[in-house]
């Protein structure tokens, strides 16, 4: 059935290359963003998808908290982003990001705390160790996946050291891994017109690079769906790609659907289409041959394409999320937060098999009173 599905396709020959265990070219890449062929293009990734993960979604238990809007970079596609004299800006205190963390982990064991935030001019480096070492001292059990690598640069800036002092300093006060924002899109032509004040493309990939060689693992992400072209996209996944074949640090890929309310570029709502989100998911397995999973971050992509896009590549359906800002405020409709409950009937309904993962893909279960054991 597949192989009738890929020799009628305009790109059959990329696609059986891919199934054949070859890696796709740049030109491959951009052939297959320019064809209409989703279907194909989606039966193959399923494929590749079903050969690494087999029939098993992954998620995870976890809860956002992002700790202030102040940024001084100010990104054109950031509605989340605050100047500090803002009357409704916000930093929260250690003690106040405790407090939010605590009320959710009486309700529910959550095994991730996913910690981002702006580029606040002022914090300085010993708020960030309390926050980890207080965190790791109140929930021991409990993953620290936190601070993208722009405010991991930033973070060493303000404290006048090295990025990889900086990483080493976090990771003794309890930082476990890193999650992929700032990626954006690394093109510089992109960067100059959405987020001119972002550390390029190069800088990130080499905060990466040293995380992964101090032994973090992190994630990788394309903010999407804005003014990039399909060969800016190739170029921005064959560069985590290759970075992947040096280090093997990244665990997932994920792809963030651009939501422009409320923003400098709220003028390209009309480029919002849910066949570009699904080829965007298969062509990112199909070129990846090297990143485990693929990552549908539900908030941004909305609950049924989250669904759909578990058969055109993606693994894993993130987690619990609880409170999120920066989606939101950027004209997101999806729910803040899902139930476990919510979670496991939306991944059943796709005929897939949830499973539940700690950050770094070990799998969970958990006894009768809802404590999680990591096998
Ligand atoms: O870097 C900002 C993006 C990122 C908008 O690693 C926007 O598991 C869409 O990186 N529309 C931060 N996206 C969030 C992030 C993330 C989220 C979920 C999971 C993981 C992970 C990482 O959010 C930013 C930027 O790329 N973003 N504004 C917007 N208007
Ligand atoms: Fe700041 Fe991040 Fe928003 Fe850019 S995307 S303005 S760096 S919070």
């Amino acid at each position: 059935m597949i192989d009738e599905i890929i020799d009628l396709s305009d790109v059959g020959d990329v696609l059986r290359r891919s199934l054949d265990g070859g890696r796709l070219s740049v030109e491959d890449g951009v052939r297959l963003f320019e064809s209409n062929d989703i279907h194909a293009i989606g039966a193959a990734a399923n494929e590749v998808r079903r050969r690494i993960n087999g029939n098993r979604t992954y998620y995870v238990v976890n809860r956002h908290i992002n700790y202030t809007d102040i940024c001084k970079n100010r990104c054109a596609f950031c509605a989340y982003s605050r100047n500090e004299a803002d009357p409704d800006a916000y930093a929260m205190s250690v003690d106040d990001i405790l407090a939010r963390a605590s009320s959710y982990y009486d309700e529910i064991k959550f095994t991730e705390l996913h910690i981002v935030g702006g580029l606040h001019p002022t914090l300085p480096l010993e708020y960030y160790t309390e926050m980890l070492s207080s965190i790791r001292d109140k929930f021991p059990g409990v993953h620290i996946q936190a601070f993208t690598a722009v405010e991991i640069a930033h973070i060493a800036e303000v404290g006048g050291l090295s990025v990889r002092n900086t990483l080493q300093i976090l990771i003794d006060a309890g930082l476990g891994s890193m999650p992929g924002g700032g990626a954006e899109v690394f093109s510089e032509r992109v960067r100059d017109a959405i987020c001119p004040e972002k550390m390029s493309g190069q800088a990130w990939l080499d905060v990466m690079r040293q995380a992964h060689e101090l032994g973090i693992k992190s994630n990788a992400t394309m903010l999407y769906g804005h003014v990039e072209t399909g060969l800016e996209r190739v170029e921005h996944i064959i560069a985590l790609r290759d970075m992947q074949d040096v280090t093997g640090g990244f665990m997932t890929f994920i792809p963030l659907k651009f939501h422009p309310e409320n923003t400098k570029l709220s003028h390209l709502a009309a480029q919002q289409s849910s066949i570009d989100d699904l080829k965007l998911y298969a062509i990112s397995r199909l070129m990846l041959d090297n990143i485990a999973h693929i990552k549908v971050f539900w908030i941004m992509l909305g609950l049924k394409i989250a669904q759909v896009a578990l058969s055109y590549g993606a693994d894993d359906f993130d987690g619990t999320v609880v409170e999120e800002k920066i989606t939101h405020r950027a004209g997101a409709t999806t729910p803040e937060g899902l139930t476990v409950a919510d979670i496991v009937r939306l991944i059943q309904e796709t005929g897939t098999a949830p499973i539940e993962r700690d950050t770094l893909y070990n799998e969970v279960t958990r006894n009768e009173a809802g404590l999680p054991a990591i096998s």
